[in-house]
Formats: structure tokens, sequence, C-alpha cells
């Protein structure tokens, strides 16, 4: 391993020396010093994705999530709102709660039993003294947003407003679903052997989809992520063709039913990155199942339309695929240089269920066989780069486009956060 890039100087040294159009350079991707970069300055100070509003449903229903170094703690209240909390003891800072779900009428620290309630304060601290100021040593709060149900938090005490942006476009798209009432059918967790850009750049095209997604290729369009058609072959460019007539002819249909479904994107030079569209679904149009058809006969928010779609939307470590009867939601957490947790959930009505409005099998074949695929790919990417062989390749302007803005936007947000030297 070179020794430049084990100082904040190397790194400064490796983000310039990113071509556009290019992938980043090897020790972005590999070095210990980029991924402590990356947590502290993406990870901590922009929003990322941490779950659902109805992962915590009730009073006391509790998630610890890990993010890098630092841990969260999301829980709904007594007053049925939502919090987040850095996961740190306000005594001598001990991990309060364990990883994954729990349920709690209040937070109690392992280590010297200091005791908080839902809302951050603390309610007991033994040993401290009849005159202890407990109002002084409040949990830590964590900026935490709801968007239409899903989750952001940003762990930093200084957090991008352009969040609003995000609220503002995704709260009208995501409202027919209802979200927020929805229940998780079933959650996933795979760690994929690279670090968590490779996994992001993965999902970002679909470059890989037609060779190496044979079941998610029967609902989704490969082509569809800001595909540029200049310079296509001529059987490329009538499948282009063919696909952008398919989108005017959908949009006038969702347009008249009142559906949003433009694209809007905001990556370079926002640090909250996002893309959103409505998406066609292939086959019968219905739903990313086997058959192209809805797996679940209670919709999404109680409404009957099985031809609205995939309301797709990007962020910085999470992708989410909103359909009529189900969503699938994807977030990622960098646990080191070479290993990232992709968590995925799964989720329908709450008043569905499993066996007789939904087969779990039908429910999950897709996404399971397509996470199985793309964490292969990962692994064999991480290994290419932390190979001596590697030098950064040219995306395609074709299929590509978006993994050239989001290695973009990174290298411009590290630079933003003095990471640049
Ligand atoms: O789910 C996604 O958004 C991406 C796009 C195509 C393949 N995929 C994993
Ligand atoms: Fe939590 Fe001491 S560290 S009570
Ligand atoms: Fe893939």
């Amino acid at each position: 391993m070179l020794m430049e890039h084990r100082t904040r100087d190397g790194l400064g040294a490796w983000l310039a020396a990113r071509r556009p159009g290019h992938s980043l350079p090897a020790p972005l991707y590999t070095s210990e010093d980029a991924w402590l970069a990356d947590c502290d300055a993406i990870f901590s100070r922009h929003w990322v994705a941490v779950g659902l509003a109805c992962d915590v449903e009730e009073a006391g229903d509790v998630i610890a999530l890990d993010i890098g170094p630092s841990s969260i703690v999301i829980l709904r209240d007594e007053e049925d709102r939502l919090r987040a909390f850095h996961n740190v003891c306000s005594h001598r800072g001990a991990r309060l709660v364990p990883p994954g779900r729990s349920v709690v009428g209040k937070l109690v620290c392992p280590y010297h039993q200091w005791t908080y309630d839902l809302d951050g304060a603390l309610a007991l601290a033994p040993h401290m003294g009849v005159d202890f100021p407990r109002g002084l040593h409040h949990l830590k709060p964590v900026a935490l947003r709801d968007v239409g149900g899903i989750l952001y938090a940003c762990l930093s005490d200084d957090p991008p407003d352009d969040i609003d942006e995000l609220a503002r476009v995704m709260e009208p798209r995501l409202a027919p679903y209802d979200l927020r009432n929805a229940r998780v059918a079933h959650e996933q967790d795979v760690i994929e052997a690279g670090n968590w850009k490779l996994t992001m750049e993965n999902n970002r095209e679909c470059y890989h989809c037609a060779s190496k997604h044979p079941q998610l290729s029967l609902s989704f369009h490969a082509a569809d992520f800001g595909y540029d058609p200049d310079g296509l072959s001529d059987g490329e460019r009538a499948e282009s063709d063919a696909l952008a007539e398919a989108y005017r002819r959908h949009g006038a249909h969702w347009d008249a039913e009142g559906l949003p479904h433009a694209a809007v994107e905001h990556t370079v030079g926002w640090p909250t990155n996002f893309r959103t569209q409505r998406l066609i679904i292939a086959g019968l149009g219905e739903s990313q199942t086997p058959d192209t058809r809805a797996a679940v006969t209670l919709p999404l928010g109680g409404q009957d339309r099985p031809w609205s779609g995939d309301m797709h939307l990007w962020g910085i470590n999470s992708w989410n695929h909103v359909m009529s009867d189900h969503a699938v939601v994807f977030a990622a957490y960098p646990l080191g240089p070479d290993r990232t947790l992709v968590r995925t959930k799964w989720l329908v009505h709450r008043d569905a269920v499993e066996g007789e409005d939904y087969d779990l099998d039908n429910l999950t074949a897709v996404w399971r066989a397509t996470n199985a695929e793309d964490a292969h790919l990962v692994a064999l990417a991480h290994r290419g780069v932390a190979s001596a062989g590697y030098r950064p390749g040219p995306y395609s302007r074709f299929t590509e486009r978006a993994l050239d803005e989001f290695s973009t936007w990174y290298v411009d947000r590290m630079t933003a956060h003095g990471y640049a030297g």
C-alpha cells in the first residue's frame, strides 16, 4: 500500500487525481483513511437514509443503527414523536442500545445504569448526588426527517437545509402509498465485500442488468437511468426510441390521473444528492415480481392502481422502488473500507396477511436474487480496484452518466469538507 494516501494530505492528492468521466483512484475505494473520511464527511455531515417511520410503530419501539464508527438510536416517544439520538451515554460514553430492534420503557445504559426517558431526558443517575444537574446531561439529539415515511438522519449539528427540497419533491410522490402506515414484511441484511461507493455505483447503472439480473430484467427496463441516446447503434437507438415513446404514453396517462412522474435530479452541486422518477415496469407492468404482477392483493395506501409504475428514489446511501402493491427500500452503511452492509426491507399494507394476501417468497424473490447478484459484482469490483493493475476506467456516457455524477459529487463534497488538502 502506498504511504502517501495514509495521511489527510495523501487523500487530498487522490481527490485531486480523479479524472472526470472516470472511476475513482484506488485508495479512495480501498484505504482506511478514505473510509474514515467518508464516515466523517459523507455519512456524518449529510442526510442519509436510516430507516422507516413504520420501523418504530409504537411508543418505546427502538432501532439502533451503526453508521461507520458512530451509532444512532431512532425511537418513537410517548407523544408519538419520532426522535433520534446519538447512541452514546452522557456519563462515560458507553453504547446505550445494541444494534437492531428493541422495545423499551426507558433507555438504560448497561454500564452504570444511567436511565433516560424516551425524549432523551436523563431520568436517573445513581450515585451522582442529590444535587446532580440531570438536566444538563440529556442525550445528544440527531437531526431526523421523515420524508413520506422514509427516515433520513444527519449526525452533524449543522445539517444541510436542502433536505427541504427532497421533502418538497417526495412528499406528494410518496403520499398515495401511505408508507408511514405500512408494515415491514421482510428484512434482509447482506454484507457486501466492497467499498460503499462501489455499492452505490453498482446500483446507479443498469449496464450489467441484462447479463447479470435475469429475474429483475423481466420487470425492469435497463435503459431507465439518464440514458443518453446520442452515439447508439441503430438497434440500441430503436430500443431507446421505443422506450421514450412508452414513457410519453405512460406519462400522459399518469398526468391524467394526477400522478407525478417526471425525473427530478439533484446531484452535483447539491449536498442532498437524490434522483426520482416514476418508472415503467416491464412485462405485465405491475410489480417487480417473477410474473410482473402485483404480489400483494391489498395495495399500499389502499389505492387500486396497479399501472402506476415504480416510484424510484435514489439517495446518497439508498435506493427505493415504491410500487402499487409493495415497496422495496435499500440502504447501504459503510462497515469498513471493503465491507458494506446493504439492508433491504419489503413493505406491504399493514393489514396484508402473509399467506392470504401475499406469498413471501413471491414478494421477495426478485430482489433476493438481485441483491445476491449485486453483492457478487461489488466484491469482484473491489478485488479489482485493490489490485496493482487497477487504473481508473472510463464510464459509459450512455449508461453510466449517473456514476460520473456520483463520483464528481463525492469529490466535490469531500473538497467542501476540507479533505482536498
Ligand atoms: O435498483 C436500482 O435502482 C438499480 C438500477 C438498476 C439495477 N439496480 C440495482
Ligand atoms: Fe453509561 Fe456510565 S457510561 S452509565
Ligand atoms: Fe445490479
